[in-house]
């Protein structure tokens, strides 16, 4: 049909859902290296067909997860630079917008990770939750200035991501500990910063990030420990600037309460009143942050409006509608 979305772009959809891409930034990479493929592999005819199948295909990534924004802005660029009268012209166009967001990606991460690596001082203690690039590429970037450092790594339940974490940072050298999340506030007394990522970042300043990201921040400021938030701007979400508020994905209970250990829980098969809940992320309000590192600086999390309007003037709509 018309509208065929490529059996490759349908694959990295169903990784994305399932989490085997996972991180706001490697979404972000893998839904615009999706939609260069289908423009590779377009079997359309005409310029109208192209265009069509390449907005379904961006529509099929939107739909994986919904709280990460660099996901949509991701969709939006590349669509935004399509491109030409026939269908060769379109695809070019298409393939090297692509090829163009994903370079400037890593450029802005590696950039961000050197302002994040000022904030960073010889010999500190890092305490991170998840896995963020963003976050990691700060800790590089001090390691490649010299600096030593150490982390303490929370372990990020229920889906582990803290161990990508202690591993990547294992690799480099940094001395680890690894912690249950329950331990975090005990530990905090040892931590020089909090150093997180962020999937989305709202308009007045609020940080959307792994569940747990926001109790955490909140016994960092009672401990006067600064919390850290690395992200790339591609995380900024330009729908808060006009009222919207930002999904909070929830996930399936499997991954919280498994099938095999629902009877040690559930005193029958149909227990209605037990409900098992897995909300992925949560929302850190900006008194909570210290600051904020973008490629384009540091900033406080009440100014990062400004960096909004600057970058996405009143951008709105679904990323297909460009
Ligand atoms: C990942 C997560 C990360 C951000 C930032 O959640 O919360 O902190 O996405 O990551 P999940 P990055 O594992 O559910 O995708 O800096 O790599 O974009």
């Amino acid at each position: 049909s018309g509208t065929a979305v490529d059996p490759a772009v349908l694959e990295t959809a169903d990784d994305i859902a399932s989490m085997e891409i996972r991180g706001a930034a490697t979404i972000a990479d893998a839904a615009a290296a999706a939609l260069a493929t289908q423009a590779r592999h377009s079997s359309a005819e005409t310029p109208a067909a192209f265009r069509d199948q390449l907005r379904a295909a961006a529509k099929t990534l939107y739909e994986t997860r919904p709280t990460a924004v660099s996901l949509p802005n991701a969709l939006r660029f590349v669509l935004r630079g399509m491109d030409g009268e026939i269908v060769p012209e379109l695809r070019e166009s298409t393939v090297a917008r692509a090829e163009t967001f994903r370079s400037d990606l890593e450029q802005a991460q590696t950039n961000l990770g050197e302002i994040g690596a000022n904030r960073l001082r010889d010999g500190d203690v890092v305490l991170t939750h998840c896995h963020s690039t963003d976050a990691l590429a700060c800790i590089e970037a001090a390691l490649e200035d010299g600096k030593s450092l150490e982390a303490i790594v929370k372990e990020t339940r229920p889906r582990k991501q803290g161990h990508i974490t202690a591993r990547q940072l294992r690799e480099w050298g940094v001395p680890v500990t690894l912690i249950v999340d329950n331990a975090a506030r005990r530990y905090l007394d040892e931590a020089d910063h909090v150093l997180v990522g962020a999937d989305s970042i709202a308009a007045d300043g609020s940080v959307i990030n792994k569940i747990g990201t926001s109790g955490l921040a909140v016994n960092a400021r009672e401990r006067g420990v600064p919390v850290m938030v690395a992200a790339q701007t591609i995380k900024l979400h330009p729908d808060t600037m006009t009222g919207h508020t930002i999904e909070i994905e929830n996930r399936d209970e499997d991954e919280v309460l498994p099938p095999e250990e629902r009877t040690d829980v559930a005193v029958d098969s149909a227990d209605d009143g037990l409900t098992v809940e897995n909300p992925a992320f949560d929302v850190t309000p900006p008194r909570h942050v210290d600051a904020i590192v973008t490629e384009h600086g540091q900033f406080p999390p009440e100014s990062i409006v400004t960096l909004m309007r600057e970058l996405f003037g009143e951008t709105t709509g679904e990323p297909w509608e460009v």
